[in-house]
């Protein structure tokens, strides 16, 4: 058995006014939860440190770039890197990341369990628009903040086991869990900020979004052979209700562990055994003996569909 107690750090909403070191002291709350828990990871929501900024078109740069992060750790997050370091618990979160050569990306970071960064990943795909849009009841200006993520979709060696990032709307495409599911992962850790209602005005509700949100992790994590942990940060921001359903999914694809209802900060808590990959990946997901690539061309040679003449 490799057992990882894995804790999923849901965090309820953070208003536009709310300070990184207040969220922070959130965060350590639920970490010191997660202590006497015994976890030995704990996974923390996208853009954690502040309130889902891209719903608010912004045209001024200098006030854009208030919302990232221009070093990791930095003053606001040292507290939370100490208190992991002396606690022994590895950690991942999302936040926006300005690099030095002054280029946006939604980025998540994984450490070890002596606090030192040995994972980054760049959300590659970005959902919603660039330019205000009238038909729309709320932004969703993700294209036009963020650059696509340059880093692929890597995995690392942490804590006996091979781990891989993603980052909220990249659950929802097969391919990201397959790029790393050809690198052996069996733990996939991600946190979203997902909308409750379209913003496009579909009648698309919380419960419908909270179907889909399941089902794709659910999907990622059976047809992988590998863990899923989506964890969310919920609740209304200043008007605007986000998602909650927060999950820890098994390698068969079974939910095993579930946020409650309340959409609040709340810490979900599983002993995850990597061992129970192996079945998967030695059998109906083996991966080697069963997959034709002659036949997969068309997911790298074509971006859009393209259907046949009439
Ligand atoms: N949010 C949403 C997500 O993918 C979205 C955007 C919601 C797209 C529902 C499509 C359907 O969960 C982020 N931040 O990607």
């Amino acid at each position: 058995m490799r057992t990882i107690v894995i804790g999923g750090a849901q965090l309820g909403p953070i208003q536009k006014a709310d300070s990184r070191e207040a969220v922070v002291e959130r965060m350590i709350a639920l970490l010191d939860q997660a202590k006497g828990a015994g976890c030995d990871l704990v996974v923390f929501p996208e853009l954690c440190l502040t309130t889902f900024f891209p719903r608010w078109y912004m045209e001024d740069q200098v006030e854009v770039n208030a919302w990232f992060e221009r070093e990791m750790p930095n003053v606001a997050t040292a507290p939370l890197f100490a208190v992991a370091r002396e606690a022994g618990i590895a950690i991942s979160f999302g936040y926006a990341e300005l690099t030095p050569d002054g280029r946006h990306f939604n980025t998540s970071i994984m450490t070890d369990r002596a606090g030192n960064i040995i994972g980054k990943y760049r959300k590659v795909h970005l959902p919603g628009h660039s330019e205000y849009d009238t038909e729309r009841a709320f932004q969703h200006l993700e294209k036009r903040y963020f650059e696509p993520g340059d880093l692929g979709f890597p995995v690392w060696r942490n804590l006996d086991a091979i781990m891989g990032m993603c980052i909220c709307n990249d659950r929802r495409w097969p391919e990201v869990y397959r790029v790393m599911g050809l690198q052996g992962v069996e733990l996939i850790i991600l946190g979203y900020n997902t909308p409750s209602v379209n913003s496009q005005m579909v009648d698309e509700g919380p419960e419908k979004r909270l179907y889909h949100s399941e089902l794709v992790m659910k999907a990622g994590a059976y047809q992988n052979a590998t863990w899923v942990v989506g964890i969310a940060k919920a609740g209304v921001e200043d008007g605007h209700p986000l998602l909650g359903g927060s999950i820890i999914v098994d390698p068969n694809g079974y939910v095993v562990a579930r946020a409650a209802e309340e959409e609040e900060d709340e810490l979900i808590v599983h002993v995850c055994d990597m061992d129970v990959c192996t079945f998967g990946k030695t059998t109906i997901f083996d991966f080697a003996r069963h997959r034709r690539i002659e036949h997969y061309q068309r997911i790298c040679a074509q971006t859009g569909a393209e259907v046949p003449e009439r």
